[in-house]
């Protein structure tokens, strides 16, 4: 069972991560990344899937053209955990 991060621990690992909001009224955090067109933003969405898929943790996102919103929380600890800091970081690393 995957544990909610908290206390010192949560502010580190927010504190490490670039450009990740927390999100209102909920333990999950939020990014917005855009491409020069739909044909990067869904080769940079193809592969977060695959990597997603393999470690079985998933984001939920939007996509509209060029441009890719990303929240992250883990469902079934009801908050943020080290997955989401983890899939975070993979997302920053192919972002480009
Ligand atoms: N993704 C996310 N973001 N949070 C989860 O708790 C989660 C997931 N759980 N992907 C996984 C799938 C679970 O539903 C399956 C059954 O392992």
């Amino acid at each position: 069972m995957v544990e909610k991060l908290g206390g010192a621990e949560r502010a580190a690992a927010l504190a490490a991560l670039e450009g990740w909001e927390e999100v209102d009224g909920r333990d999950a955090i939020k990014k917005s990344f855009a491409f020069g067109d739909f044909n990067e933003a869904f080769g940079f969405m193809t592969r977060i899937a695959l990597a997603a898929e393999r470690a079985d943790h998933h984001p939920e996102w939007f996509n509209v053209y060029n441009r890719v919103e990303i929240t992250l929380s883990t469902h079934d600890a009801g908050g943020l955990s080290e997955r989401d800091i983890q899939l975070a970081q993979f997302i920053d690393s192919v972002a480009g």
